[in-house]
């Protein structure tokens, strides 16, 4: 029988588990990147392991999240970043060089090669063919010790494209298209790997913006084939050697195929506040728009950029709205800029920012109140964007661009051409050396702290039972961003987690903080998909702190689901999703922790006589990661 590429990947790269779908599987992992918000308690976690160099064929410590310094919290995070990865043989890629998936793409991801990430944007790679998946921090500083990482053996989702994209329509509405079709949950326990006659006419960064935003389904990660398009792309880069050809067998078999004539496909655009609200462009027609945004590590490629300057070339945006544009690396600047590129966005009126995230996770650019904003990014949660009520709206680079100049929705009937599709030229300039490599010297190395990175304190083993409040009911899809805010005051506070924790389900319920420092534990009780978005293994880690036992929901996101494990909180389902309806704040339980199984059924009394029943899916390894205390307790225990 005929294997799938993603198969093929796993079965290179398999430590441990059988390749059954939903088996637990161990993969080693070849790279592995972290980003500044999440990569400081990463490397924490990395030293606290206490093994020296990083025993990956590469790791990568990107600076890109939160570069705002407002005051020494994030200096200090980037000093402390820099020397430890100089101290453990990591590479380190300085503030403003770009965005960790951009970069990562260009210069580093390799076909056939596993990579995990602490961002659930790590996927990106996937356009290029390697297998690649957003993880929480703790995981990834095991793979950088050597250790396998964890997941449940996928499903193979084939997406199989036919046609050609036509007009204005762009890779993003591949994935926009999808979105509608599958919602944000639709992915979960799956691998989406493309293939079909469709597929060779994508372009590489057309297809990294598609396996960046399976990130929103859900996805464990999406793949495209290695091939001629990908040869091209590491050529241009420089990294011809990195090409491995990948492709599917022609009789390889999939859990499930889904069909796209690409041809068929038109402008899309998620609206507020989540992506999978997918409508029509055209739908919107007439509706005014605040503020244009163009970048995150979705859009912000050599390709899309020089379709927004093509777009906006010779032309102005009205006052009324304001067009932010953050390019995804120097790279991308040198590219623009050598091309004459720059001149046309700033003539139109575009503001051009640092490459880096910005915008895309509330770094300023926040729009104005009840604003509507187009962003070219890959997520639209309520409140992300810094302002409470904004209203954002996802679409491509070059409807961003579009509408920018329109000050409002139209219909894309009407805007004319589409520009023609960006091909990379022969002579891709280098910014290799703006890269930190790791020198032989280690020992030599002193790691630099600041007073802001405070060390993880211990956490203890489970009890036999857990006697708390449900002190939070939330619905449905509730996301990382809903549990820890992202924005510039609280992403400061990444690498000290008692200062962080103050924050937890801030937006949510301005009480919940209070309320269980003043009980000292409680409980969550939650809906479908709980925890999707960010791998931010603060909202674990946080809520852990706070005293957080046990979240009790319908059903759980993928990296969430690791975070809650690898710090200790039990992850339980509800066994009968009716009893969510039943259960409410101030509700007492009583969970015999004692009696849980691997997938096992308890029952957890809720006052004398009463009582409702909840089963997991955890492994005999995470129950026992869990009943250690966390991970980090777990491999000190074995050590
Ligand atoms: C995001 O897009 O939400 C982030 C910010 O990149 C996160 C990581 C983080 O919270 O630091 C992610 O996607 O994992
Ligand atoms: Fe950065 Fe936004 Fe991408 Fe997250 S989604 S990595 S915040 S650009």
């Amino acid at each position: 029988m005929g294997k799938s590429i993603t198969h093929k990947i796993i079965e290179n790269h398999l430590v441990s588990g059988e390749m059954i779908a939903g088996q637990e599987i161990g993969l080693r992992i070849d790279q592995t990147l972290t980003q500044d918000a999440t990569g400081t308690m990463a490397w924490l976690q990395y030293e606290a392991i206490g093994i020296g160099t990083v025993r990956t064929d590469l790791s990568v410590s990107y600076v890109d999240h939160n570069t705002l310094q407002m005051g020494f919290r994030n200096p200090d995070d980037h000093r402390y970043l820099r020397t430890v990865a100089a101290k453990s043989g990591a590479v380190f890629s300085p503030a403003g060089t770009g965005i960790c998936h951009q970069l990562h793409l260009e210069n580093f991801a390799k076909p056939g090669a596993t990579l995990i990430g602490s961002d659930s944007h790590t996927p990106t790679a996937g356009g290029i063919g390697s297998m690649s998946m957003g993880a929480g921090g703790l995981s990834v500083a095991l793979a950088m010790a050597g250790e396998a990482y964890f997941i449940p053996m996928p499903k193979v989702v084939k997406v199989n494209l036919t046609g050609e994209l036509k007009g204005w329509a762009a890779g993003k509405d591949v994935i926009l298209h999808l979105l509608g079709m599958l919602t944000v949950k639709g992915g979960v326990g799956k691998v989406f790997e493309y293939a079909g006659p469709g597929v060779a006419s994508l372009s590489v960064p057309d297809r990294a913006t598609i396996t960046n935003m399976g990130a929103e389904l859900g996805a464990t990660t999406s793949i495209f084939p290695s091939d001629d398009k990908t040869r091209d792309f590491l050529e241009k880069m420089g990294r011809g050697n990195d090409f491995t050809e990948l492709i599917a067998d022609p009789d390889a078999e999939y859990d499930e195929i889904i069909e796209i004539n690409l041809s068929e496909l038109e402008p899309l655009v998620a609206q507020p506040h989540m992506p999978d609200v997918v409508c029509k462009v055209k739908d919107l027609a007439g509706k005014k728009i605040d503020q244009c945004a163009i970048g995150s590590c979705t859009n912000s490629s050599y390709s899309d950029l020089k379709n927004t300057a093509q777009i906006l070339s010779g032309k102005q945006t009205p006052p009324e709205t304001d067009l932010l544009i953050s390019p995804g690396s120097k790279q991308v600047v040198k590219m623009l800029a050598r091309e004459g590129l720059m001149e046309p966005l700033l003539d139109s009126g575009a503001r051009i920012l640092e490459c880096t995230c910005g915008p895309c996770i509330g770094m300023g650019g926040s729009p104005t109140s009840a604003g509507v904003s187009v962003r070219t990014f890959n997520r639209n949660f309520e409140g992300r964007s810094g302002t409470q009520d904004g209203q954002i709206f996802l679409t491509s680079a070059q409807t961003a661009a579009r509408l920018a100049l329109e000050g409002k929705f139209t219909d894309p009937a009407t805007w004319g051409d589409a520009p023609e599709r960006v091909e990379l030229p022969d002579d891709v300039p280098s910014i290799r050396h703006l890269f930190v490599f790791p020198q032989d010297k280690t020992d030599e190395v002193e790691i630099l702290r600041g007073p802001n990175i405070v060390a993880l304190n211990d956490f203890d083993s489970l009890p036999d039972t857990i006697e708390a409040k449900v002190l939070l009911k939330v619905g449905d899809n509730i996301t990382t961003d809903h549990i820890l805010p992202a924005g510039a005051e609280i992403t400061a506070l990444r690498s000290n987690i008692p200062a962080i924790s103050l924050y937890i389900f801030n937006r949510v319920d301005k009480d919940f903080v209070p309320r269980i420092q003043k009980a000292g534990k409680g409980i969550i009780l939650g809906g479908e998909n709980y925890g999707q978005g960010s791998s931010r293994e603060h909202a674990a880690l946080g809520p852990r702190h706070l005293g957080v036992k046990a979240v009790i929901v319908k059903s759980l996101a993928r990296i969430h689901r690791a975070n809650l494990i690898n710090f200790g909180i039990l992850p339980l389902l509800l066994a009968d999703a009716n009893d969510y309806d039943r259960l409410s704040e101030g509700s007492n339980l009583t969970i015999p922790a004692a009696a849980l199984t691997p997938g096992g059924t308890i029952s957890i009394s809720t006052g004398p006589g009463d009582s409702f029943e909840v089963t997991n899916d955890l492994t005999k390894n995470e129950l026992e990661i869990i009943q250690s205390g966390g991970l980090l307790n777990a491999v000190r225990k074995n050590q």
